[in-house]
């Protein structure tokens, strides 16, 4: 049985529903995207909700929000927690969110417990996991885990800012991204989300432990051709840039058997009724669990790209914005949480994760681990998704108990070492 209090489920929903308050009104649902006002002032409350806790709360040169406990133990390396606050356009109430507000509320009640640590816990909100504008994901826990490069910072998004002058805009200090890396090593990561899957609701089990993370790699196709005249030009010789598109659009889903894949933004140049489209760029994922398959749909993509080239008399080019490989929850960590969810009452059930999160990230630093909440009928990305309240505690429950066994780990067995060296 648990020493720790239960979660306080008023305050948690208090929590949800004001931060739910800091949404983009112009923009469908529960709009909060990086680097928007409404992202800066609901982090400046989030900051807030960390210091009533007890965290010590300082913002790091990626501009993650870190709210530091320190531990009593002298104990090398951190344990870490968090997840997330910023949304998809028309996303949901409860993805990262839940993460983040979760760990807030386990900090309040193993303070409550007067529950010592020997190691410190920092609580993250980390910057911008969602892709932004720049067409990159997970821009504070990339940075954290020292894989934000000088490439990346240099991306420029529609308003003609570099990614670099977006994350100082947010409090970063980006020519300081060097110090943005654990300075103290991580003992391990442990992060709370929602499934955004309807793995655990159609099994009516109330706590997922995650086995591993599916890889994404991410990709801009463009396509070029020669715009003309839509009613004087014969259709044998045009190179209609979209028709282009449109069969590039057609191989990514077939090529996706055995795993996904999705073109979910494509952008048509000049635009017009009448006139023959020159240019067509498309935005493209594909995730697996398999480094191989990712490598696959790769080439197979190439080719096909080359080929629509040349029968469509097409320019084409390919670049991969990022190449995330999957990764697995360390087994110490899935333990744990497996054994914070038994001394909870529930037999928890072991489950991957078709989402991307900035535990991959921190899987490069440590030993890592997740929690899982069910989503009601799985929607996610969306202004529906929703999580019950009761599911939440008991996952807040878990991610503090589990962060206890954790914190009682001694430091450096081998299955970390193996990990840090993937
Ligand atoms: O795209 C994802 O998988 C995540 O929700 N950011
Ligand atoms: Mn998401
Ligand atoms: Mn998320």
């Amino acid at each position: 049985m648990s020493r720790l209090p239960a979660p306080d489920l008023v305050r948690v929903a208090d929590d949800l529903e004001t931060l739910a308050s800091y949404r983009d009104p112009q923009a469908p649902g529960w709009t909060r995207r990086v680097f928007s006002d409404f992202d800066r002032a609901g982090r400046e409350w989030v900051a807030g909700r960390m210091e009533d806790a007890g965290l010590a709360v300082e913002t790091d040169a990626a501009a993650n929000l870190i709210g530091r406990l320190p531990g009593s133990g002298r104990r090398p390396g951190v344990v870490a927690t968090g997840s997330h606050t910023d949304t998809v356009r028309g996303g949901g109430r409860y993805d990262g969110i839940v993460g983040v507000l979760g760990a807030i509320e386990a900090v309040r009640c193993l303070r409550q417990a007067g529950a010592e640590l020997a190691h410190d816990l920092v609580v993250v909100d980390f910057l911008g996991e969602e892709p932004n504008d720049f067409g990159l994901s997970c821009v504070g826990s990339r940075a954290i885990s020292g894989s934000l490069d000088e490439g990346h910072l240099a991306l420029s998004g529609p308003d003609g800012r570099s990614l670099a002058e977006a994350i100082a805009a947010s409090g970063g200090r980006p020519a300081a991204l060097a110090g943005a890396r654990w300075p103290d090593g991580l003992h391990c990561y442990i992060e709370l989300h929602v499934e955004q899957g309807p793995v655990l609701e159609q099994a009516l089990v109330p706590i997922g432990v995650v086995t591993g993370i599916v890889g994404i790699h991410r990709l801009l196709a463009s396509i070029e051709g020669q715009s003309d005249h839509a009613g004087t030009t014969p259709m044998s010789l045009r190179r209609d840039a979209l028709a282009g598109a449109a069969e590039a659009i057609l191989a990514v889903e077939r090529f996706a058997g055995g795993g996904v894949a999705t073109v979910g933004r494509i952008e048509i140049r000049p635009g017009a009724h009448n006139v023959v489209p020159a240019e067509a760029d498309l935005w493209a994922e594909a995730r697996s669990p398999d480094a191989g398959w990712l490598d696959n749909f790769g080439r197979n993509l190439a080719e096909e790209l080359d080929a629509i080239g040349t029968r469509r008399h097409l320019g084409t080019k390919l670049s991969w914005i990022s190449r995330e490989h999957p990764v697995t929850a360390t087994d110490w960590v899935a333990d744990a949480i497996g054994e914070a969810a038994r001394s909870r009452g529930v037999e928890p059930m072991s489950i991957p994760s078709g989402a991307g999160h900035d535990a991959s990230h921190m899987a490069r630093l440590g030993p890592m681990g997740m929690v899982f909440v069910p989503s009601r009928a799985g929607r996610s990305h969306c202004p529906e998704e929703w999580t019950d309240l009761e599911d939440i505690g008991l996952g807040i429950a878990v991610l503090a108990e589990a962060i206890v066994l954790c914190d009682q780990r001694e430091e450096e067995r081998p299955g970390a070492a193996a990990h840090l060296a993937r």
